[in-house]
């Protein structure tokens, strides 16, 4: 999983009430109501002029609840975080399947709010795996005392906006009710596990895993035989562990993928120190890259390059490692002649790695390279060498059923000891609309966003008052470095509910007009692009019957900053303010 935080499981917190009890400026008015803990059974008592049990309510303590909650409290508010899972880490809570690893560098795939954070965090590795993530996630966690004020196991069923109060009632699968002034979701773009309705799923007789909800104590498959369905950057990054520990592994590959070599190795102490010694200038460029990752784009052409420059300057990137590799051209994803130079370059390495040319043909992808997410492997095209791994291609034919024993495919039956999903996502509104998210007048989300996801700047929805979405559809989100992208939302929603409370505005919302020049924008960049061109999880593809609409902002992070920040200086243009 690539992209998108020790291996412990934390402790449960209680539910504690609000830290600043009493001294808190809240937000509308002062003092703090005490939780109401109603069972669901109880009809909603809506109180005429309550004051919430929260400045706000924020869904999920992934990398982005966590800070959200810390900025919140920094400047005064209440908050109350609440999470699924029974530790924080999101993402890399969830993901720990074998070989999970972040595909952007660790010194980059981290917090920069807090200069000490900075400076007193060791990565070890140039790709941080899932277990030293996940220490990470719960080092900040402890570090700002963060854990007192998350409710874990506590999942979030329904969310409704109670129009009399101008507050969100927010109700648990608990059965229990909270109300905030605003909901802050914080729950991920990748985190809705995929389970693809394959015909006799439940038949099979042996264990079943999924990569995006990985057993924690870990899956030894040494001695056993495995079948794997996908090859995504899940699979990529598993299968070469998979079978080094396995009797027998086999893949089924409904479309060949494209990955580079990450390259990845211990990291040299007197790197990480220079890197320390220049964060913030690390930081500073970053911002100024589409992808909100401090690499290197070579502005040129990469059809307007002679061959054998062109050559050397992807051989230079392959040996590198990593997804920089797409940087080798500024155009390889807007033109398809571009395109198709690096796209063949990677082709001709799969068909140096793979020693029978008949298998490297089928693990050979024909598509536009990038248009899926690159995907940053160990090993992967070498594990297809060796006598245990068996690749099966789908690609002209679904699997037709799970048996008790395996699968049966192409006519044929597959025998396995256990299953694995490698098989992605509900990707950016799976988590948002697996919540009965109700706005003005009850409208629910889900039928707001029956024709695919409508934001204004990707974290705020017409009709849905006082609801933020961290990494929303229609923000640039899943295209960059997660994490400055999750920090420039949360420092913008904390300084939005301070610019209110200092106006004393109660609610805020779109406005239609600016919600649409904002969809046409991000529909318009998507089609100056390759990217949107292919059936991929950004265009809901991988979903039966999800609409087909590219979901996150390509215009890239200066851009996206840079309007984000001109809302603001406009007096938070494109919102009503009551
Ligand atoms: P991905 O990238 O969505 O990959 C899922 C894989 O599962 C992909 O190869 C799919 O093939 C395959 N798949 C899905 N459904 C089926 C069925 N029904 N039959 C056969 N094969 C199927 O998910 P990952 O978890 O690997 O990675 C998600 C992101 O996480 C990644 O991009 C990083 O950004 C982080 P398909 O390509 O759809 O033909």
């Amino acid at each position: 999983m690539p992209y998108e935080g020790g291996g412990v499981m934390s402790q449960i917190a209680p539910l504690t009430p609000p830290p600043l009890r009493g001294t808190s400026p809240r937000y509308a008015q002062g003092g703090t109501a005490p939780i109401r803990r109603l069972r669901s059974s109880q009809p909603l008592i809506i109180q005429v002029d309550m004051t919430p049990d929260f400045d706000a309510v924020i869904v999920g303590a992934g990398f982005a609840g966590m800070y959200m909650l810390h900025r919140l409290r920094g400047k005064g508010f209440s908050a109350r975080v609440l999470e699924a899972g029974k530790g924080v880490g999101g993402t890399w809570y969830w993901n720990r399947y074998p070989g999970a690893r972040c595909d952007v560098e660790s010194v980059q795939y981290s917090y920069q709010f807090s200069r000490e954070l900075e400076q007193e965090w060791e990565w070890s590795e140039r790709y941080a795996t899932q277990p030293e993530l996940l220490r990470y996630a719960n080092h900040v966690c402890d570090r700002f005392d963060l854990r007192r004020d998350i409710r874990f196991e506590t999942r979030v069923a329904k969310a409704t906006f109670d129009e009399t109060n101008e507050c969100w009632i927010v109700e648990t699968d608990k059965g229990e009710r909270l109300t905030a002034r605003f909901v802050i979701t914080a729950m991920g773009c990748l985190s809705s596990p995929n389970t693809p309705k394959i015909p006799g799923l439940a038949d099979f007789e042996g264990p079943t895993y999924h990569t995006g909800n990985w057993p924690h104590e870990g899956v030894d498959f040494t001695g056993k035989t495995v079948g794997v369905i996908g090859t995504g950057s899940s699979a990529i990054q598993s299968i070469p562990i998979m079978a080094r520990q396995a009797r027998h592994l086999t893949v089924f590959q409904r479309t060949a993928n494209y990955t580079v070599p990450a390259h990845n190795q211990p990291l040299d102490p007197a790197y990480v120190r220079d890197v320390k010694a220049h964060y913030p200038e690390m930081r500073r460029r970053a911002k100024t890259k589409p992808a909100g990752i401090d690499f290197v784009i070579n502005p040129a052409s990469a059809i307007e390059t002679p061959e054998e420059e062109r050559r050397r300057r992807y051989e230079e990137r392959w040996t590198y490692g990593g997804l920089g590799f797409m940087a080798s051209f500024s155009d390889l994803l807007l033109n398809d002649d571009s395109n198709k130079t690096a796209a063949d370059f990677v082709r001709a390495k799969i068909h140096e790695v793979v020693k029978d040319p008949k298998l490297a043909e089928v693990l050979t992808p024909r598509n536009i390279i990038g248009c899926k997410r690159l995907c940053v492997d160990s090993g992967y095209w070498e594990t297809f060498n060796r006598p245990n791994v068996t690749l099966v291609d789908i690609r002209d034919e679904p699997i037709e059923r799970i048996t008790a024993h395996g699968l049966r495919a192409k006519g044929e039956d597959y025998t396995f000891d256990c299953l694995v999903l490698a098989t992605g996502f509900d990707a950016m509104t799976g988590a948002l609309l697996k919540v009965d998210i109700r706005g003005r007048e009850g409208v629910a989300l889900r039928e707001r966003w029956n024709e695919g996801p409508k934001t204004y700047l990707g974290m705020t929805v017409v009709g849905f008052p006082n609801l933020f979405m961290i990494t929303g559809p229609g923000s640039p989100s899943v295209l960059t470095n997660m994490l400055p992208s999750i920090e420039l939302h949360v420092d913008w929603i904390a300084d939005c509910l301070v610019a209110l409370r200092e106006r004393g505005v109660k609610v805020i919302e779109p406005v239609e007009k600016a919600q649409e020049e904002w969809v046409g924008q991000v529909g318009d960049f998507a089609n100056i692009t390759l990217r949107s061109t292919c059936s991929s999880w950004y265009v809901g593809a991988n979903i039966p019957g999800k609409p087909r609409v590219f979901m996150p902002y390509i215009g890239g992070l200066p851009a996206y900053l840079e309007r984000c920040e001109a809302v603001v200086q406009g007096g938070y243009e494109g919102f009503a303010l009551k």
